[in-house]
């Protein structure tokens, strides 16, 4: 068995992705999801309970998780922007790869736009992925080696060639695709109305999810005897909520945890809450602000609705947790089990009912900027809990760190090994940001949020309005205390760790290509 200290400690990485987890949707956090594999890599790893997203959506945050940058330094400032791939070179894939590691990606990736305005010409571009035939593989965005799918959220289902890439080829091979998709759009009893959400009839082998596990173990066991670093990156539980049989039926929608505030509370918060809801996307692409008004509004479900909302989505990240156990089990066989570091973490994560709301967008509760962050592996102490409030972003340090080389300079990104190993490295604070512009909800906003360990602030900078909670006395974040005087002190420390954001925004902004 090759052990890293033969090789300079130059650990493997495996790390493993879902997309829209919210940071309490996992067994070991009490919720009512079963996530055996996850629970167990918590109890032999180390989990932080203070981890946020550095963006609120996909697109920028995937990109921080690349590059170790902040979404308006790397310019992926929202959706709809695409990551140069200059700057995504120095990232950790391309830092890896530099270093002699084999690098690859395998699922979704979302560093460049799919739903454009005209054909952009990067692989991931729907209209432009015919380009990068069968034979394409990468290098991409400092990955060697990339398999991947356009989206995998199928309410777009998946392209038939020669559009799509590896997981779509691979799923209409047999000339059967259609069938396939007619499967999974057909809803199975019991029906819903509840928004987006139905028991899907695709057959479990053919889900993006199994083939994602299958492709990464395939990759473990090709890539066993040089360093790797593989992003296994699930597209689920994003909306829509379709879990396949018999996912769909793993969890009562009768026996679900349910949100203990689930109504529209505008009336209580800074004034861009209800102008996301409420205003007009500013998009000249008639079809897709449509999709934007349409699919990323949703009305308030009721409770019946929200169960079985929430009964699907358990049922996506039990999927993966299955997906999870399996490479788990494959890393021990291969007799990597020693030498890997296994990460698992998300995007960003789901209102899921509080506060009214579902989905995601500019309001930055708990439930959306918070996720889950597990590592497990050689050296890293089991039973552990790290409380220092901490950032995806900090993940590609991480994985350097281990690798035993750096990110370029400069960037945001702070290797969490030493709070992993139990070493002091205090942390007062993390930090999310995310420029909004008008094509998305009528009117730009400049975000920008600190979470400590107790309190959170969220500063709208066009308008000087803001949001602060106090996350211990008031964990449902019902009372904003932006304009208590008993909180005033706290909002002037927060609102000065706002400013230590270093001056290196990338200028001039990039242009949006598209919707997401
Ligand atoms: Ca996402």
């Amino acid at each position: 068995m090759r052990r890293a200290d033969d090789m300079n400690e130059r650990y493997n990485i495996l790390f493993i992705t879902s997309d829209q987890q919210r940071g309490d949707c996992y067994g070991f956090e009490g919720c009512k999801v079963k996530t055996p594999h996850l629970d167990e890599m918590a109890r032999q790893g180390t989990r932080f309970s203070a981890c946020i997203t550095p963006n609120l959506v996909c697109q920028p945050s995937r990109s921080s998780i690349l590059t170790g940058l902040l979404p308006l330094t790397h310019g992926v400032a929202d959706n709809g922007i695409d990551l140069p791939p200059e700057i995504a070179q120095r990232g950790f894939a391309g830092t890896l790869s530099a270093h002699g590691y084999h690098t690859a990606l395998i699922g979704k990736a979302h560093f460049t736009t799919s739903h454009t305005f005209e054909p952009t010409g990067t692989p991931e571009c729907r209209e432009s992925s015919a380009q990068h035939g069968p034979d394409w593989n990468g290098p991409y965005m400092g990955f060697d080696h990339v398999e991947l799918m356009l989206e995998g959220h199928n309410c777009f289902p998946p392209m038939e060639p020669p559009r799509g890439h590896h997981y779509e080829r691979w799923y209409h091979a047999d000339g059967r695709g259609a069938e396939r998709t007619a499967l999974y759009h057909k809803q199975l009893p019991p029906l819903t109305d509840a928004t987006q959400t139905w028991n899907s009839a695709l057959p479990l082998a053919w889900h993006n999810s199994t083939w994602i596990g299958n492709r990464t173990i395939d990759y473990l066991r090709e890539h066993r005897t040089e360093p790797f670093c593989v992003w296994a990156s699930f597209p689920d539980p994003h909306h829509p909520f379709d879990a396949p049989e018999p996912w769909c039926r793993l969890h009562d929608p009768d026996d679900v945890d349910v949100p203990a505030h689930r109504t529209l509370d505008l009336e209580r918060r800074p004034w861009w809450h209800r102008a996301s809801l409420e205003g007009v996307p500013q998009m000249a692409n008639a079809r897709l602000r449509a999709f934007r008004e349409e699919s990323s509004r949703t009305p308030v479900q009721t409770e019946a609705q929200l169960r079985h909302i929430i009964a699907n989505y358990y049922g996506m990240i039990s999927l993966i947790d299955h997906q999870v156990g399996r490479m788990m089990i494959a890393l021990r066989d291969l007799g990597l089990d020693q030498n890997t570091i296994v990460i698992y973490s998300t995007d960003h994560g789901d209102w899921l009912g509080d506060h009214g709301l579902i989905l995601k967008g500019p309001m930055a509760y708990e439930g959306l900027l918070r996720v889950g962050l597990i590592v497990q592996g050689p050296g890293v102490p089991a039973h552990q809990v790290v409380h220092e409030p901490v950032s995806t972003i900090d993940l590609p340090q991480t994985f350097c760190d281990y690798a035993g080389t750096a990110l370029a300079q400069p960037n945001h990104s702070r290797s969490l090994r030493p709070l992993i190993e139990g070493r002091s490295d205090p942390r007062d604070f993390a930090y999310s940001e995310w420029d909004l512009r008008a094509s998305r909800c009528g009117v730009d906003l400049a975000l920008r949020t600190v979470r400590t360990q107790r309190h959170k602030l969220t500063l709208e900078l066009n308008s000087g309005a803001g949001e602060l909670y106090d996350l211990v006395n008031d964990p449902l974040e019902m009372d904003n205390r932006f304009d208590d005087d008993g909180y005033a002190k706290v909002r002037r420390e927060l609102t000065d760790m706002v400013r230590t954001r270093p001056d290196d925004v990338l200028e001039p902004a990039l242009p949006q290509v598209g919707m997401a």
